[in-house]
């Protein structure tokens, strides 16, 4: 397949984000920027606009880019709300993986359970919102092994994510039954730091940065669209790259 370049990314969030002028959007949708819950309700109309237009320009098996592990950054950055001091901290003796919604066998994993899945590394490019990028090295589990080895329904919707932070989210079906979706276990060979999400973080290259949730404490599956932390803060949901 052809790599498109970056900057097409670009391009096209800027046709399909930031292009509309409040002029465009009034004319659009009829309503008068001053009405603000009408404006509010018009953007979320746009919102979801983008939703289905990004799902539908991103075809599930499209790949990623990955690269040489030599351009892999070892000091990889930390991003959160909070101060990488604050990021909880998860003890391997007592930390569970809960399962929820429609999976067969619903029973939680140890830390030791999680490591002994089979792992795949891979190099690929993080890229965050805040206007900042990064290639790292990632290993771990394909989402898709894990959810086929707890019998989860993989003709639902979704793959919900609770986090040890407060935080959440949740990825289209397609998404989580990507081969680049990974439940990370490792960043750069080592184990995940426990600013990046120890015991593991979902690293989803197809996605922006904050559709990887990190510490995650809950996977579930269902029908009903997962929330998420920066969506319900007025990011798109689908966010794909
Ligand atoms: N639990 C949790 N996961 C999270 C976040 C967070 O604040 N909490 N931030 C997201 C955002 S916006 C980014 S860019 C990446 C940063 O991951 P890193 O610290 O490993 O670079 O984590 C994502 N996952
Ligand atoms: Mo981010």
């Amino acid at each position: 397949m052809t790599l498109l370049p970056r900057d097409f990314t670009f391009d096209r969030r800027r046709l399909l984000g930031g292009s509309l002028t409040l002029g465009a959007l009034t004319l659009l949708t009829g309503c008068d920027v001053s009405d603000g819950d009408a404006v509010q309700a018009a953007l979320a109309r746009v919102s979801a606009w983008n939703d289905r237009v990004q799902a539908s320009l991103f075809g599930p098996d499209r790949l990623a880019p990955t690269f040489p592990d030599a351009l892999a950054v070892k000091d990889f950055r930390y991003n959160a709300w909070y101060g990488p001091q604050d990021a909880p901290r998860l003890d391997p003796a007592t930390y569970r993986l809960h399962l929820a919604g429609r999976i067969a066998d619903k029973r939680p994993w140890t830390v030791d359970a999680l490591a002994a899945l089979p792992q795949v590394t891979q190099v690929t490019r993080h890229v965050c919102v805040e206007g900042w990028s990064m290639i790292g090295q990632w290993s771990g589990t394909p989402l898709r092994t894990f959810l086929e080895r707890v019998g989860a329904d993989l003709t639902a919707r979704y793959v919900g994510f609770e986090c040890a932070d407060g935080y959440y989210e949740g990825l289209d079906m397609p998404t989580a039954l990507h081969p680049q979706t990974l439940m990370a276990f490792r960043l750069h060979g080592e184990t995940l730091p426990v600013r990046h999400g120890f015991p593991f973080k979902l690293r989803v290259p197809t996605k922006l940065g904050f559709k990887n949730p990190k510490f995650v404490t809950t996977v579930y599956v269902t029908d009903k669209q997962p929330r998420g932390y920066w969506p319900d803060r007025g990011y798109n949901w689908f966010s794909g790259l």
